[in-house]
């Protein structure tokens, strides 16, 4: 047993880490401790610093104050900080959205050379779903009109989201009766911080029903098109393999990073490790080559679409400079912990910022446009190359050799596997040989052992006959742990082992990054709409095991109104106000047909979704 089995059950990471203590380095762990006990106000929502007639606080114990200067409750700042954390979720992933918009739009106005139409099907496809007559334009004209078109879903012209063309009617009543309906993406996002100013809105249900639209606002607006302006411009993901853990790092080659959410910069970085001058100039240094590899969303992205392989999830980032092997890491924006730059001073590393938005201090900002990426993606490889000759060789440290591990499994892709339909998939539900399908989706938190969450529960759902679909850094943990293999059907119940086996598939289908997980609403979507149900009404579940983001707290509350029974591992800070935990845990099963439910036991967690897939199985008249 490593000293460090306590905090991961990663190998690669529990050596790392006991190299960074060798070697003074602080870690997220080691930074958690020095802030515990961490605030219980904070911990429980009732403290509230929107205004400067405060910071107030709320006593839980109902000795001290319970009514801020203002005179908001328990209920209110609850439900206030709570609405924030999801329209700053849904502002991240949709503005993410909004650079692939901006993209197109140059692509079609052809100012760009650099980025092109890489899917021109699906370009095609989603214009037409826009209500644009695509017949006598050209692919630049379409690509123009389609990102003018998405636009006016950011703002107020359209009044409803495009995408919600794809919603089972059933749902829109839903939504239509308690006005959930997301009219603007912006528009949405802005309403939620305008409600939650001091002496707007001050219903706590009205709040949370604000935050439920902004968050229907990110998974069927900016994250849906995130997904799909990504595969029109970088191509839709095919299946295939590639590796995960820190031993896809090359001790004999340049290693480059990718970390962050967008693919805009990363696949340009691609194209540049590739080029034959950038490879002449790494061998003339003594490297054999260039390595490319990925980290969080970033390189889920370049993972599910150009199999190039991943060193690590949110926790491992730090990591991966600790083991002195990395020339450079470029970085985009979101989950890149601001501690990467002071560690990279500790070693030979290279950090580079490329957005505006995400400047960090002791990285060098290289400002990525679509009109010079090329140019600048080329600049950040050769002096990463350069770089290669101050690496410290006594320092290296590679702790493991990589795992094999499958990706690519689009929509597309998963319609391709069946056979062109969805047919197959709900024929197999229907006669229990796959009970149902979880979305297992998310981050890491230092609160939770590293990975144990998610790769508990991934193998206690797939044991209960359950397809697992993850997204985000999930996929990492279930890559390391070998569960995203077509061997590991052999850990699946007798029928999914059937169909696995039949199609070649693993159990556990890698579909992608967190805005990805607009591929799970489209599937979702997709069944209800084929046996003419309400989503509710599916043998469906989500769980985010050790999620720490403002955005996995959106996508949890959209997954819910969409009629998804969703499991959190970390408790969200809502503990303080017992209207808020009951409307959460129990009482949204009345508006929206699912709920929420905290439990960091991964095997707890794995029985209350068992369960109610159980129910809704009953429910349908299906064989439990
Ligand atoms: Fe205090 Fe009210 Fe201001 Fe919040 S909004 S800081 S509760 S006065
Ligand atoms: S990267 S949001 S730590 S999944 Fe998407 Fe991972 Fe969570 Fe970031």
């Amino acid at each position: 047993m490593s000293e460090f089995s306590d905090l991961t059950i990663c190998k690669d990471a529990q050596i790392m880490l006991k190299k960074a203590q060798e070697e003074g380095i602080q870690t997220a762990w080691d930074r958690l401790k020095k802030q515990e006990p961490q605030c219980g106000y904070c911990e429980l929502g009732v403290s509230c610093r929107i205004c400067a007639m405060g910071p107030c606080r709320i006593d839980p114990f109902g000795e001290g104050p319970q009514l801020g200067v203002c005179g908001a409750d328990a209920d209110i700042i609850v439900a206030r900080n709570l609405a924030r954390m999801v329209g700053a979720g849904s502002a991240s992933h949709s503005d993410h959205g909004r650079d692939l918009v901006l993209v197109l739009r140059e692509i079609g106005l052809d100012k760009t050379s650099n980025y092109k139409i890489a899917d021109a099907a699906k370009l095609m496809l989603i214009a037409k779903e826009y209500g644009i007559n695509t017949d006598k334009i050209s692919e630049g004209e379409t690509a123009r009109q389609l990102a003018e078109a998405m636009m006016e879903d950011y703002g107020m012209k359209k009044g409803i989201l495009s995408f919600i063309s794809r919603v089972p009617k059933q749902r829109i009543d839903v939504w239509k009766k308690v006005n959930v309906i997301p009219r603007g993406i912006d528009w949405e996002i802005s309403e939620m911080l305008h409600r939650t100013h001091m002496g707007v809105d001050n219903d706590y249900v009205s709040i949370l029903l604000q935050a439920v639209r902004s968050s229907l606002a990110d998974g069927y607006g900016g994250s849906m098109i995130g997904t799909e302006l990504s595969d029109i411009i970088f191509g839709t993901p095919q299946p295939g393999f590639s590796e995960v853990n820190l031993g896809v790092l090359k001790e004999d080659q340049v290693n480059i990073l990718v970390h962050g959410h967008s693919p805009i910069v990363s696949e340009m970085i691609c194209i540049a490790v590739e080029d034959g001058d950038m490879l002449a100039l790494a061998k003339s240094k003594g490297a054999t080559g260039i390595n490319l590899a990925g980290l969080c969303c970033t390189g889920n992205e370049l993972m599910m679409r150009k199999k190039i392989p991943m060193a690590g999830n949110h926790l491992m980032t730090e990591l991966t400079i600790v083991t002195g092997a990395v020339e450079a890491i470029i970085v985009d924006y979101q989950c890149i912990m601001p501690s990467l730059g002071q560690i990279a001073q500790c070693y030979h590393t290279k950090m580079y910022t490329t957005s505006d938005k995400a400047k960090f201090k002791f990285m060098e900002h290289v400002e990525f446009t679509p009109q010079n990426a090329r140019e600048q993606a080329f600049k950040i490889v050769r002096e990463a190359v350069e770089n290669f000759s101050r690496r410290d060789k006594k320092r290296v440290s590679i702790p493991c050799t990589p795992v094999r591990s499958m990706t690519g499994f689009s929509v597309e892709a998963i319609v391709a596997a069946l056979g062109g339909t969805l047919t197959p998939l709900i024929e197999a539900i229907k006669a229990g040989k796959i009970k149902g399908a979880a979305g297992v989706v998310g981050c890491n938190n230092p609160k939770i052992k590293h990975d144990y969450g998610h790769v508990e529960l991934i193998k206690g759902l797939i044991a209960n006959d359950i397809l697992v679909l993850t997204t985000g850094c999930v996929n990492v943990a279930a890559g390391k742990a070998g569960l995203q293999v077509p061997e590991a059907k052999e850990l699946a119940g007798p029928g999914l082992k059937e169909i696995c086996g039949a199609l070649g598939i693993p159990p556990v289908l890698h579909v992608g990054s967190c805005v990805d997980n607009s591929r799970i609403l489209v599937i979702a979507c997709a069944l209800a709409n084929a046996l003419g149900v309400d989503i509710d009404k599916l043998p469906l579940a989500a769980a985010a095991p050790e999620w720490y983001s403002e955005k996995a707290v959106t996508i949890a509350f959209y997954a819910m109104a969409s009629g998804i029974y969703t499991v959190l591992g970390v408790m969200p800070p809502i503990g303080g106000s017992t209207k808020v935990v009951e409307l959460a845990t129990s009482g949204l099963n009345n508006v929206f047909g699912a709920c929420f439910a905290v439990e960091p036991d991964p095997v707890a967690a794995c029985t209350l979704i068992t369960s109610h897939i159980a129910l809704k199985r009953k429910d349908l008249g299906l064989g439990v």
